[in-house]
């Protein structure tokens, strides 16, 4: 099984997978050259790998992107094969909306397919007040995703994730859904 964590830069996928990987995660970091898209120090060039052991022989594969427009190209490879993608969005950033329609296009197959959840971090606000906007983009695209404020640094948001886009899966196999 195998999960692709997608969105912009600084969103939080290399720290997501870092927070619930049962191995020490594999990242691909480096200095961090755009820091007008985003101050942080380094980011992901290449992917982020992590796994999360469900028993003795089953594991779910997590990948990240790197999130910076140039590395673009890695983003279809990453996801071949994904049985569906978490989308994180970080509100404090100037327009997480247009983010999020830009996600939703670069990653349509899987969104077809129903097999997206999205989380929203970087918040204090009540989910009154931060879910609205995005859930109207997504009434505006006749999708109906599941969607969670999430802070990706806590370990138990980051598996409601994981879990909720599982769960969801079984369900479409389950009604023989695309
Ligand atoms: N304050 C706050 N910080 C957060 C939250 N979620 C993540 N962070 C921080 O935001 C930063 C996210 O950085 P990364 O995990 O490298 O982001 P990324 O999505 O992998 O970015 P790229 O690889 O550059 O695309 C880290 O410093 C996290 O600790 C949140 O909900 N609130
Ligand atoms: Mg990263």
């Amino acid at each position: 099984m195998k999960i692709v964590f997608i969105g912009a830069m600084g969103v939080g996928k290399t720290t997501a997978i870092a927070a619930v990987s049962d191995i020490p995660p594999v990242s691909t970091e480096a200095t961090n050259n755009d820091l007008e898209q985003n101050a942080k120090a380094t980011t992901t060039v290449a992917m982020d790998y992590g796994e999360i052991h469900l028993g003795d022989d089953e594991a779910v594969a997590l990948y990240g992107i790197p999130g910076q427009e140039r590395f673009s190209f890695m983003w279809p490879i990453l996801a071949e094969g994904a049985m569906g993608a978490i989308l994180l969005l970080d509100h404090s950033q100037s327009d997480p909306v247009a983010q999020l329609a830009a996600y939703l296009d670069a990653f349509s197959t899987l969104v077809a397919k129903g097999a997206v959840v999205i989380g929203v971090g970087h918040t204090s606000l009540p989910a009154s007040q931060v879910l609205p906007g995005y859930a109207q983009l997504l009434r505006e695209r006749e999708l109906s995703l599941p969607m969670f404020i999430s802070d990706v640094r806590k370990r138990q948001d980051v598996l409601l994730l994981v879990e909720t886009l599982i769960a969801n899966a079984e369900v479409n196999q389950l009604l023989g859904n695309p």
